[in-house]
């Protein structure tokens, strides 16, 4: 039901006499082979609900007529023996709900026969270019030749479309998110649990996958368990260190199910005891998530909740010491305070003074890292936004300085 309703805004948005293709995306080799795991696109997906390699799904606008058509691989009982059964028709309409499954073979002429008999003009096509450096995706590809062999067609890119429609979730998308925050959690406690008694950083992301791996899930990116000053690395993931006995351990990281994602960050000692300093700052950065969440509300925009951190960074630290200028913030702080969140980690709508809007979901992570007193604290929650606010989707992982010393007191 879903995502017929998705395709249909995109129809409407479609001129009359055009036809709009989306492709799921292939395989990529690694080397020999071996190929990555396969990974769908995610509009594609979006659209259809339809993890299919290949795949390929059109939706054509004529005046009086729309359709919505799915093509997909034939199945190769051969290679099916190798690799596993391929989506049959009837499970790829049970599952997108478009009544019409092809075969890939008849694509082309599918396209063909339209472009000549049903008088389409336009192509509409979803095309992401992040970098110059890019692989050349099959839609780019696609959309090159036809450009090359229909000079007079006009081609039009749907990519901020879709991308805007994925920023606002639906209650299918916020329960699947909350989903995977659930599985964050019980990771996150085990992981918790274990850290009295662990003695490398890697020791404690086992135990947090050890969990994702039993719900069938998967990590949403590449875990961060950086003990000391390497949590000072936003992105450091080699997490092969020895943890230090008074150090503290900044955990990122999330699960993600069915495609929908968490991202969590928490930062615990390994004692098990905060020392004075460390409460200081810690406390520091849970005072500047409250800032942001009374902040939160449709109309603002990402930067303006980041400004209020970094308001709040400059009065605290120069009240501490630690700096003398408000500029020096930056030493201590150096990343956004919140991005979108959904199908992909660092979701669609990272667009300049986007404002928020009902329905989205978003990252809370203020941070605060302090080579000098070597260690990085950042706290994380996911968010959706409501109409008149904000519902903290993962306030039952607990954060506060006195939850987590009760925890882990008696364990280890
Ligand atoms: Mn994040």
């Amino acid at each position: 039901m879903i995502t017929k309703q998705r395709r249909k805004q995109l129809l409407d948005a479609m001129d009359d006499f055009s036809l709009f293709i989306e492709f799921a995306g292939n395989e990529i080799r690694r080397s020999a082979d071996a190929n990555y795991p396969f990974s769908i696109k995610r509009n594609f997906y979006y659209l259809t609900n339809i993890d299919e390699q290949e795949a390929v799904l059109i939706l054509v606008k004529l005046p009086h007529r729309q359709s919505e058509t799915l093509f997909i691989r034939d199945i190769d009982l051969t290679l099916q023996k190798w690799n596993g059964t391929y989506l049959t028709s009837t499970k790829a309409s049970e599952q997108s709900e478009i009544a019409s499954i092809s075969s890939l073979s008849s694509l082309e002429g599918y396209i063909q026969s339209h472009l000549t008999r049903s008088g389409i003009r336009k192509i509409y096509v979803d095309i992401e270019r992040l970098a110059k450096t890019d692989r050349v995706s099959v839609d780019e590809a696609w959309t090159v030749s036809m450009k090359q062999s229909y000079p007079t067609l006009s081609f039009e890119n749907m990519n901020a479309r879709i991308n805007s429609m994925r920023t606002r979730k639906d209650k299918s998308e916020v329960d699947a998110i909350i989903n995977a925050i659930d599985i964050t959690k019980n990771a996150f406690e085990r992981m918790l649990d274990s850290t009295k008694t662990a003695k490398y950083e890697y020791e404690l992301q086992a135990e947090f996958e050890y969990v994702l791996k039993k719900h069938d899930a998967s990590p949403a990116f590449d875990m961060i368990v950086a003990s000391g000053k390497d949590a000072t690395i936003l992105h450091y993931v080699k997490n092969n260190k020895k943890i230090e006995d008074d150090s503290l351990v900044l955990c990122d990281m999330g699960a993600s199910k069915d495609y929908y994602n968490s991202d969590i960050s928490r930062t615990f000692p390994k004692s098990g005891q905060f020392t004075d300093v460390q409460k200081k700052y810690y406390n520091l950065v849970l005072e500047a998530m409250d800032r942001v969440f009374d902040k939160i509300r449709p109309g603002v925009t990402l930067k303006q909740l980041n400004d209020e951190v970094i308001d709040l960074y400059q009065t605290r630290l120069k009240e501490f010491g630690l700096i003398k200028e408000s500029h020096e913030v930056s030493r201590y702080y150096y990343h956004g305070v919140s991005h979108f969140l959904g199908l992909d980690v660092h979701d669609v709508g990272q667009v300049e003074q986007m404002v928020l809007a009902p329905g989205q979901i978003i990252t809370v992570e203020p941070g605060i890292y302090i080579e000098e007193h070597g260690f990085g604290i950042r706290i994380e929650d996911d968010v959706l936004v409501t109409e008149d606010g904000y519902k903290n989707l993962s306030s039952g992982i607990i954060k506060r300085i006195e939850d987590i010393e009760n925890r882990m007191k008696g364990n280890g």
